[in-house]
């Protein structure tokens, strides 16, 4: 019933924006916006309003028609609209069809992700309880401020902790895609060329879709490639990407034999922390000597930030609290305080 009143709703608002077009005398196509139907220079639910009313044969042509097939499909229909209204609800980063949205890219390089201690902290934190492909910047940007303050707080009166990062649960805006021999061949293809410029666009449609929906940025070859072997590369995204619904998606194409995420295995200096009850409960955790074999020495540090007040909390006492033993079981491998 919800979905009906939706669709109604936006052909409703798909009339309105015809009428204001009508009254204001319409426009050339002077934008260059795909999915910008109406050509009003912005891309909202009003343009995906018009494509559902053209493929209900209620209109019979767009103001900025061009701009429409977003799938390359050569057809203008409710998949083009669908693709337009999660834009639009900011469920994917792009609603340019794939030769556009995929550019040209240097091959084995993926741009700097640049995320702050509290970024990266604050991806891990939305992450479970995210179920869109992507988590919402906003809120992603506003704990990660948060974050970084308390992080501050800590480190303006312990400066030694301030060589200690987080260590993410999954890479952000990272994924690792291996390819069907099919799709394969055709990224063989695509690496013979000059690894300065590649066009990364495979022609299998529904690969380069979800590519340019997600916003790939670079491909880096993590494997050296044998021939014969499957194609597996490390594939990069915007870093607020919700790493496990993506590779989800591409997990449901037959295209790709698997997706993974590129988990940190291993031993190694951490920050863990979590909120309650508006004071965070920090843990940093100091891990060195020869980690990857598990590291030999460790150094547990404890606290509790409220407002802008530290309070350092003592080994002993903070390993009887429920709270940190959570921490610090996230973050340090078992058999290392047995
Ligand atoms: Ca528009
Ligand atoms: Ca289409």
């Amino acid at each position: 019933m919800g979905g009906r009143h939706f669709i109604i709703g936006l052909i409703a608002a798909g009339i309105a924006a015809i009428a204001f077009l009508w009254f204001s005398g319409g426009r050339a196509d002077a934008s260059n916006l795909f999915g910008d139907v109406d050509c009003s220079e912005i891309v909202s639910s009003i343009d995906a309003a018009l494509i559902l009313q053209l493929d209900a044969a209620l209109i019979t042509s767009l103001p900025c028609e061009n701009k429409s097939d977003l799938d390359e499909d050569g057809t203008t229909d409710s998949t083009d609209a669908l693709t337009i209204l999660q834009f639009d609800a900011q469920l994917i980063v792009s609603v340019d069809p794939p030769s556009v949205a995929l550019a040209d890219m240097t091959v084995g390089q993926c741009p700097s992700q640049g995320l702050s201690d509290g970024g990266v902290l604050a991806n891990d934190m939305l992450a479970p309880e995210s179920s869109g492909i992507f988590l919402s910047r906003e809120r992603r940007d506003l704990l990660a401020d948060e974050i970084d303050g308390v992080l501050a707080a800590i480190r303006s009166e312990k400066p030694d902790l301030s060589d200690i990062s987080p260590r993410p649960i999954v890479t952000p805006g990272k994924l690792l895609l291996t390819a069907s021999p099919s799709l394969g061949e055709a990224i063989r293809d695509l690496l013979e060329g000059d690894p300065e410029r590649v066009t990364f666009v495979t022609g299998h449609s529904s690969f380069d879709i979800l590519n340019a929906r997600f916003g790939l940025t670079g491909v880096s070859a993590f494997f050296v490639m044998v021939p014969e072997s499957p194609i597996r590369l490390g594939y990069c995204y915007p870093n607020h990407l919700n790493s496990l619904a993506a590779a989800a998606a591409f997990d449901e194409l037959e295209e790709v034999a698997q997706a993974t995420l590129p988990y940190l295995f291993g031993d190694g200096p951490d920050i863990e922390l979590l909120k309650r009850d508006e004071i965070w409960y920090v843990f940093f955790y100091n891990a060195f000597g020869d980690c990857p074999a598990g590291c030999i020495f460790h150094e547990l540090d404890f606290f509790q930030v409220s407002g802008e007040t530290v309070t350092r909390v003592d080994e002993a006492e903070a390993l009887s609290d429920p709270v940190f033993v959570e921490l610090v079981q996230r973050t340090v491998p078992p058999g290392v305080f047995e």
